[in-house]
């Protein structure tokens, strides 16, 4: 049988990259962790197993990640999955198993999959996949690498399984019944697993029946009616035989409802409808006129509430990065057979209209079309009527649907003569475009195959818009399901955050949460995802933060669509951990305010720097205080300030350096584009120093804007991980070296009421022997006491040893950002020069005379008042304040240096011009001024 294949090639190219840079299975993007030892941060890369069965105890365990130490929780994206540490108990002490967790699943959980995370001594992780399902669970047996070792599966189940090392192989068998429709799905990408998985069929004579790749999101998919009785066998293996702990899946084989699409797929939120389910073994569904390779698809009609959320997104399976834009929510079918696999249904806005092949529709503004490439060489189309010169847009929703797909949109004026006969005059044809640019760089890639066209009507009247795939000569199939939207454009805007490892600028990127030191800072890459030309300011704020914790300030300034949000934690920050929302604020029409949650990302591997990350859609956005106390912090003394263009800021920066620290901590602006015209002076805070103060210059034609800022450090720490373990460890030594001592006494006392006894003349023989018998068995248990007491205290001798060896000072690269300064830049009411004699050369006691001229731009027209302000670190220079009326342009400023003046080159002087222009303006001129005795 055949099956229409789709996949992402980046995917499989950054897996080849890999592979070839390697040149072994284990993916070569760990090695930027190694290179620099940094602090520690809980990082998960894999549990075992990756799911649970709905309303059963499932025992899982952190398999692979780093920094792991005392995990004491984990935490799932739906709170009905709950989870408590495993405990084992030997000598009547109850301890917890390192990274092993019962966790329970909810009978009210539905299918699905949702985002598990790890707390532990360094915070909450980053997110894994966790699947729910109503299917029985067991675990692959290996070696299960030949036909003959098969791990046996039954109907109706799925294994959790892994490649274990690179080459492994896995052999599953099933008993099958001939005329059974089974579906086998391999979940691998789309549980975070770095495995290009292969899943091959085998019937019972051994013939191969299928071999699928990557049929859905990067993983194999296989559906047939099974040919005969027997033992059928599954062969499971990756594309580039790659292997490891990260390499996990999961592998259902099974006759529950399986659905492949969903129409329409989309609905308006709130509302209650009929939609028809397409896919395998639906219960009461018929066969439809759609089928997958020969595999005809069966068809039931369900009613689906909404929900009333028409700007979230929370999706049936993991989402890509590029259809982060999209809103909807996940969707399972509790059918009377079982859950199906989750979908994504859409929120759509006016009304959706399908196409019904025979006909050509008409589109309602706003309204939905939902359609499908169903063939090679399909083309759809469907009319609106438009107004002459009003707005509208065109929007496709197809590789946002989850489906490989490249839609082109054609847009043509229809025009009618006189006779009613139609001509077409084509106005565009839009394919190869990105509705978003790459807002995440290499770490989240929000650019889609899904194109976008915002035109102006030229007259009243007909427009037809036609709909195909740009390779529709070479593909089409009922799985190519497409929404084309039509609005007058509706400014709006969606947000997505992604927390920064934190590490050196241009060094790749690596998972992440927000986890936080006490007296911390740490740096959140926030994206707007701008519709139809909005172009307001964003504000960013933070719901959900713990006492101590605060994000000072953060705004995506017009124009732009990226920000660095630093969420900073005070010393006195007390340990915490939980769910945040980052929320952005921006005017909206009407004066209406425009308020989004930012949707969660998550980079899921480490990555070196030129090389595309794999990362998704995260469910959550988690944060954590740990008790560690941060090693330094850097404090910007401002965190907003509002300026007209030609303006310096002198900003102090304290560096707080705590815990015996002092190096150096160099410091480097960031969030500055190149192209803005503001200068900034990057510095050193030097070892023994706490404090300097940074020059940031507004010049007078950098754009006006607001601009998301802060110092990026770099600094060597010599940081001693988990001391708390050697106080634990010389707490159980001090322990057990007293019961040795106390064993040792007993011993003592044993021996010497022994000797006694064979001295004593006031017994018999007999007695003495009775008695010294007795002695001599509690002197040989007391012996023994001490020789166990002795063994367990040398064990904790060493035990203490390791973990001083373990804290011992290590230099770690700590790259914390500084609390940010938002730099809002207006327009200003004139600009300022200034002619100064004699280079600016000023003898103390003497006097130069400064020319100072000004323009006035952006229609003002007032007086302008010119002033010297002295900035930190200089005295003794004075100027007469000098006004410059409403129709002059020029004055002259004596400037003086008294007797005390600050001697040398005169650091961050300007002349000030000050204006009554939309409030109190200033704007600055450099001056040079060098004293001299
Ligand atoms: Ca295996
Ligand atoms: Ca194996
Ligand atoms: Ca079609």
């Amino acid at each position: 049988m055949t099956h229409t294949r789709f996949f992402d090639r980046r995917r499989l190219f950054a897996k080849v990259v890999c592979f070839l840079v390697a040149g072994i299975g284990a993916c070569c993007l760990t090695n930027i962790q190694s290179l620099q030892a940094q602090l520690p941060q809980t990082t998960v890369y894999a549990v075992s197993p990756s799911g649970g069965q709905k309303g059963q105890t499932v025992e899982v365990k952190v398999t692979n990640g780093k920094d792991l130490e005392n995990l004491d929780s984990l935490w799932f994206s739906h709170p009905g999955i709950k989870a408590v540490p495993k405990i084992q108990e030997s000598n009547g002490k109850k301890t917890p198993i390192a990274n092993t967790f019962m966790v329970t699943v909810g009978k009210e959980v539905p299918a699905g999959v949702y985002d598990v995370r790890a707390h532990g001594l360094y915070g909450l992780s980053n997110p894994r996949s966790f699947v729910v399902g109503d299917l029985l669970e067991k675990a692959e047996a290996e070696p299960n690498n030949k036909s003959d070792q098969a791990t046996a599966v039954a109907m109706d189940s799925v294994v959790n399984a892994g490649l274990q090392g690179a080459t492994d192989v896995d052999y599953f068998s099933f008993p099958g019944k001939k005329g059974e429709k089974v579906s086998i799905d391999c979940r691998a990408a789309r549980i975070d697993s770095p495995m290009v998985a292969v899943v091959e069929l085998y019937g019972p004579d051994n013939k191969r029946l299928a071999s699928e790749r990557d049929t859905f999101r990067n993983d194999p998919y296989i559906n047939l009616t099974l040919p005969q009785d027997g033992t059928y066998q599954i062969k499971v293996f990756d594309l580039t035989y790659s292997g490891g702990a990260q390499h996990v899946y999961r592998l259902s084989v099974h006759k529950k409802p399986h659905i492949e699409f969903i129409m329409p797929p989309s609905g308006t939120p709130g509302t209650t409808s009929n939609y028809t389910l397409y896919g395998y073994n639906l219960p009461g569904g018929k066969i439809s006129d759609w089928s997958i390779g020969d595999e005809p698809l069966q068809e039931v009609q369900v009613s689906i509430a909404l929900p009333a959320k028409p700007t979230t997104l929370e999706m049936g399976e993991q989402g890509f990065p590029h259809e982060v834009s999209a809103d909807g929510f996940s969707y399972v079918w509790e059918s009377p057979a079982g859950s199906s696999n989750p979908v994504t249904i859409f929120f759509a806005e006016g009304k959706i209209v399908r196409d019904e092949q025979t006909k050509e529709e008409t589109l309602s503004i706003p309204g939905e079309f939902v359609g499908q490439f169903e063939a090679k060489n399909d083309v759809d189309t469907f009319r609106f009527t438009g107004k002459a010169k009003e707005k509208y847009s065109i929007e496709v929703f197809g590789q946002r649907n989850g489906i490989v797909m490249d839609p082109v949109i054609v847009v043509d004026q229809v025009i009618k003569d006189k006779e009613g006969k139609e001509t077409f005059k084509r106005l565009a044809n839009v394919g190869a475009t990105s509705v978003f640019p790459d807002l995440g760089g290499k770490l989240f890639d929000t650019r889609t195959d899904d194109p976008y066209y915002l035109f102006t009507a030229p007259a009243d009247g007909e427009y037809r818009v036609t709909l195909r795939d740009l390779q529709f000569e070479t593909r089409g199939n009922p799985r190519m399901v497409y929404r084309a939207v039509l609005r007058q454009p509706k400014p709006d805007y969606r947000l997505v955050a992604l927390p920064l490892h934190p590490q050196a600028v241009n060094t790749g990127g690596a998972p992440a949460a927000i986890a936080l030191r006490k007296g911390d800072s740490f740096k959140i890459s926030v994206m707007a995802l701008r519709q139809d030309g909005f172009n307001e300011t964003i504000d960013l704020s933070v719901k959900g933060l713990p006492a101590g914790v605060t994000c000072k300030a953060a705004s995506i300034g017009a124009g732009s669509n990226n920000a660095e949000m630093i969420i900073t934690a005070d010393e006195s920050a007390k340990k915490w951990s939980g769910q945040i929302e980052i929320v952005g604020h921006a005017a909206g029409p009407d004066a209406k305010k425009l308020e989004r949650v930012a949707r969660a990302a998550t980079v899921l591997r480490p990555v070196a720097v030129n090389i595309r990350a794999e990362s998704r859609i995260a469910r959550s956005l988690g944060l954590s205080v740990i008790d560690e106390v941060a090693p330094y912090q850097v404090v910007a003394d401002v965190a907003e300030v509002k300026v007209n263009q030609g303006r310096q800021i002198l900003v102090p920066v304290k560096v707080v350096k705590r815990t015996g620290f002092d190096n150096a901590v160099a410091l480097a602006w960031s969030g500055v584009p190149k192209n803005s015209n503001i200068t900034t002076q990057n510095k050193t805070i030097a070892k023994g120093k706490q404090e300097e103060l940074f020059q940031v210059f507004v010049k007078n034609n950098a754009k006006p804007g607001v601009y998301t800022t802060y110092l990026q450090s770099t600094v060597d720490v010599s940081y001693r991980r988990n001391p708390g373990q050697v106080d634990d460890a010389k707490k159980e030594q001090a322990e057990l070296a007293k019961k040795l001592t106390d064993a040792q006494a007993a011993l003592a006392a044993a021996t010497k009421k022994r000797d006694e006894i064979a001295k004593a003349s006031d017994k018999t023989a007999e007695q003495k022997k009775a008695e010294q018998a007795k002695a001599e068995a509690e002197v040989k248990a007391a012996t023994a006491s001490v020789k166990a007491a002795d063994a367990a205290k040398k064990a904790s001798d060493k035990k203490v040893a390791a973990a001083e060896k373990a804290a011992a000072p290590k230099t770690v690269k700590v790259y914390a950002p500084s609390t940010p300064l938002v730099i809002r830049v207006n327009p200003a009411p004139v600009t300022l020069t200034l002619n100064v004699p004699s280079g600016g050369a000023l003898k103390k006691g003497a006097g130069i005379d400064v020319k100072a001229t000004i323009k006035r731009i952006n229609n003002f027209k007032g007086p302008v008042e010119l002033t010297l302000p002295l900035p930190p670190g200089v005295k003794g220079v004075t100027a007469t304040t000098v006004q410059i009326p409403a129709d002059q342009t020029e004055a002259t400023i004596p400037i003086k240096a008294g007797a005390d003046a600050t001697e040398g080159d005169l650091a961050n002087m300007v002349v000030r011009a000050k204006a009554d222009f939309q409030g109190e303006a200033l704007v600055d001129a450099p001056i040079k001024l060098k004293v001299t005795k």
